[in-house]
């Protein structure tokens, strides 16, 4: 990547003239009209999908990353993971990246190039066991989106699932393991999808991918609009040949990651059997049998497939689709017959469960195959870990529902974090290094009032009465609607179902099922919300975060098109508001807009001081760099923390690099023609 000239406007916010939204906007344009689409502010990465490929990625490009300090190139994704790396080796500190943005931000493929740049830049030695694990980390990423992404309106490849994952290293800094953390699959979209969206790509890609044999054994037909779960985006489906060629990425990846042949046998059979299910339809009738009551399965045969599929007795199969099974007062255990809604209730609530159980299992599989091996920890010390976070952005559709709610939620956690943090950091490191500091952080939305509903609002008509409510949330307001919330938070699935599965003599799906074991009137206790569940994961995951020393990957979304070289400035400003930008680079200039230790700084300017070039003999780097400033006239602008230096206005670092500038091709000349003489 080439170095950068004036004309690509400031390489970091901080360096503004004037901390205004404008002259943000105005900045953050005109490099991503020079296709710089990466712009520091301090040590947070401002990203702006740029939606096209660009020559920035790739060995050459993380070669010129490697090793180097963040300043010293222009702003990239690399350097913030050799930033992160840098700091996990050389400071031993366990470091996360947490990379935020809504919807097509480009979140998720700023942790491929984070990945990619860690497993570039690891085991120089080539110890197989590091390189099996870099394997097993790049792979996972295909086969996780194969399952938990999904195409939306906002963006054709979404994630619909939270992640957050650990690399652990060793102490030469080898990648030896690690771990993933999946938060919150919006499973509903088993069931139904928004005009224009899909479903996870797992089942297009099996429909499209695989062999007719195969299909035929799965009793599948090649056309997703066959199928319920698939059909609701029609005509909207990806070309056939890339559905197939994502399909045969994704066999690979299994196959490298460790998944066996029977494994992934038994996934195909799971996905087919919820598309079979999905097409069970009830019907109310005189005679369907004493056990069954008034209900029957409209077409048998699928039931059939359903029950060859998941390897269980096709006659539990139909009872657990028309009947519940209850314990009545004490121990008795009697069976109850579905209503038809009931019924459609619990296909559905099965079909949702399976999945979601597949896909932990898919997770949990991949979280086996990396788990640190054969280490000693008295022999090879403790492992040091850095944390990548790719999780949901906040989302507002026109109807919010649930998984809405949840997503906003972790968003809101996450902003406060992120808040909290930089005030946290500043704070700490001014302390630390002895300098004297006045926080001008403001949050001042604190009384505000953030929940309405029609009740407490009875004018505002753009709430229905009893059905909506609002939330002021940091990044806008957002309406919810309560309906099916009860529901989707209660999360319930008949045991009967669970029993079912555990039953299965397919060992795959038997082991996604070790709660189908317990014994009816074991489980009446009532379970966790899903919302809890999700509090509490939300609860864990800030507390590990806030544990390690944390980077930041801002992700900003150009356009609502998807469209190349297009950036729409209402909806970017917006992005820019809710992010807390400005707010960032008003605390970063408010204290001091940058900081060095004094041996980085002096060998980044000791040659424009006579005291300090080639080497100074000063007694102390303090007072060494104490002797440039003074020289350059500059000594009133800094701060001298105990053992780095504090610069207070971007432009004195300007100045600085100017004069460096300068002097450099003074310097080589002077070098060449010293190297000449030797020769
Ligand atoms: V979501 O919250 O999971 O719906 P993300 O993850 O923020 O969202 P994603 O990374 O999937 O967005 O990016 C969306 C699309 O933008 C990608 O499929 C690419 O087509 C495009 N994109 C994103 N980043 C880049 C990039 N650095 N270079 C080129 C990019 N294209
Ligand atoms: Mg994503």
């Amino acid at each position: 990547m080439d170095e950068e000239g004036p004309e690509c406007g400031k390489p970091d916010f901080v360096l503004l003239d004037q901390v205004t939204m404008e002259d943000f906007m105005e900045n953050l344009k005109l490099r991503f009209e020079k296709g710089r689409i990466y712009t520091y502010i301090g040590e947070v990465l401002v990203s702006v999908n740029p939606y096209q490929e660009l020559p920035l990625y790739g060995p050459e490009a993380i070669a010129k990353y490697q090793g180097r300090e963040l300043y010293e190139r222009p702003p990239h994704l690399y350097a913030v993971a050799n930033a992160a790396y840098g700091a996990m080796k050389r400071r031993s500190r366990d470091t996360c990246i947490v990379i935020s943005g809504e919807s097509g931000a480009g979140k998720t493929e700023a942790s491929k190039h984070i990945m990619q740049y860690i497993a570039a830049v690891t085991n120089p030695s080539q110890r197989a066991e590091v390189d099996r694990v870099k394997d097993v980390l790049l792979k996972s990423t295909c086969v996780l989106e194969a399952f938990g992404n999904a195409r939306t309106n906002r963006n054709h490849n979404s994630s619909r699932f939270g992640k957050y994952m650990d690399i652990n290293f060793d102490f030469k800094g080898d990648p030896i393991g690690g771990h993933i953390h999946s938060y919150l699959l919006e499973k509903s979209r088993v069931l139904k999808q928004h005009v224009g969206e899909r479903n996870f790509h797992a089942f297009y890609q099996v429909l499209r991918g695989c062999e007719d044999a195969e299909l035929r054994n799965l009793h599948l037909q090649r056309n997703p609009a066959v199928y319920n779960f698939t059909r609701q985006g029609a005509g909207l489906s990806a070309l056939e040949s890339d559905e197939r060629s994502h399909y045969l990425a994704v066999m690979e990846a299994m196959r490298v990651i460790g998944f066996s042949a029977e494994e992934v046998g038994s996934v195909h059979r799971i996905l087919a059997a919820i598309l079979h299910l999905g097409n069970i339809e009830f019907v109310e009738t005189e005679a369907a049998g004493p056990e069954q009551g008034h209900l029957a399965v409209a077409e048998e045969l699928l039931v059939d497939h359903v029950a060859e599929l998941t390897a269980t007795p096709r006659d539990l199969v139909l009872r657990c689709l028309l009947s519940r099974t209850v314990a009545s007062g004490g121990r008795e255990l009697i069976e109850k017959g579905h209503t038809a809604a009931e019924a459609s209730y619990a296909r559905d609530a099965c079909a949702k469960a399976v999945y979601q159980r597949l896909f932990e299992w898919v997770v949990n599989r991949i979280n086996g195959v990396m788990e640190t091996r054969g280490r000693d920890p008295r022999r090879d010390g403790k492992d040091t870990v850095i944390g990548v976070l790719d999780i949901y952005g906040f989302e507002v559709f026109p109807v919010n529902s649930f998984e809405q709610f949840c997503i906003n939620y972790c968003n809101e956690k996450l902003q406060q974090l992120f808040i909290q943090l930089i005030l946290k950091q500043e704070q700490e490191e001014y302390e630390r290094e002895g300098i004297a500091w006045q926080s001008s952080l403001d949050t001042h939305h604190r009384h505000h009032p953030h929940y309405t509903s029609r009740q407490l609002c009875p004018t505002d008509k753009t709430m229905e009465f009893g059905r909506d409510f609002r939330i002021k949330h940091y990044a806008g307001d957002v309406t919810y609607s309560v309906e099916g919330f009860i529901d989707k938070n209660r999360d319930h699935l008949f045991q009967d179902f669970k029993r079912l599965m555990y039953n299965s003599s397919d060992p795959t799906l038997r082991a996604m099922w070790p709660d189908g074991q317990q014994d009816i009137t074991e489980v009446t206790k009532r379970p966790l919300t899903a919302g809890t569940l999700f509090k509490n994961s939300m609860v864990a995951l800030v507390e590990n975060l806030a544990s390690k020393e944390p980077f930041y990957v801002r992700c900003i979304k150009p356009n609502e098109d998807k469209m190349a070289a297009r950036l729409d400035e209402d909806h970017c400003r917006h992005q820019v508001v809710y992010l807390g930008l400005l707010e960032n680079v008003r605390v970063r200039r408010a204290g001091f807009a940058s900081r060095q230790p004094y041996p980085r700084f002096l060998l980044r300017y000791k040659m424009t001081c006579e005291y300090t070039w080639p080497n100074h003999l000063l007694g102390s780097d303090r007072a060494a760099v104490s002797a440039l400033l003074e020289q350059h006239g500059l000594q009133g602008d800094v701060a001298f923390g105990h053992t780095k230096l504090f610069i207070r206005s971007p432009q004195t670092l300007v100045k600085l690099e100017q004069s460096r500038a300068r002097l450099i091709p003074i310097i080589v000349l002077l070098l060449q023609k010293a190297w000449r003489g030797a020769l």
